[in-house]
C-alpha cells in the first residue's frame, strides 16, 4: 500500500488552495457573474469562498481547512472532494452552478509533487 508523506505526518487535514477560474461563462445580463467556490469534503464539512463581484477570470487566492479527528487509513484512501462554481444572484439569497468536479484526495498527492489540479469545463 502506497502512502503518501505528508498524510502520514498529517492525517487529519487537507488544506484547499483556490487559486482562480478564467474565462467563465457569464450568468448575468451583464454579461458578467459573480462567482464563488464551494468545497464538499466526502468526510464532512462544506467550505466556500468569498464571492467575487462581476468578474469572469475571478483571482481568488483563497485557503479553506478541513480538520478532522481519527481518522482511518481507510476513510483517508476514500476521501474526495467536490469543488463546484457558482453564480450569486440576489445578495447571496440564490445561486447558479457554472461548474463543477470531483477528485480523490489521494489521487492528488500521487499523480505530482505540487499537488496541483487543474480543470477544464
Ligand atoms: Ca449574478
Amino acid at each position: 500500500m502506497y502512502c503518501p508523506p505528508l498524510l502520514l505526518f498529517n492525517p487529519s487535514l487537507a488544506q484547499v488552495h483556490v487559486i482562480e477560474a478564467r474565462d467563465l461563462n457569464p450568468q448575468d445580463s451583464s454579461g458578467t457573474s459573480d462567482p464563488f467556490v464551494v468545497i464538499k469534503s466526502s468526510l464532512g464539512g462544506t467550505q466556500k469562498t468569498n464571492t467575487q463581484k462581476a468578474n469572469n477570470s475571478p483571482l481568488f487566492d483563497e485557503r479553506l481547512v478541513f480538520n478532522y479527528k481519527d481518522l482511518s487509513p481507510q476513510q483517508i484512501h476514500e476521501a474526495s472532494l467536490t469543488i463546484a462554481i457558482y453564480d450569486e444572484d440576489w445578495f447571496g439569497l440564490s445561486r447558479q452552478m457554472i461548474g463543477s468536479c470531483s477528485f480523490d484526495l489521494l489521487g492528488i498527492y500521487a499523480k505530482n509533487e505540487t499537488h496541483e489540479m487543474y480543470r477544464t469545463w
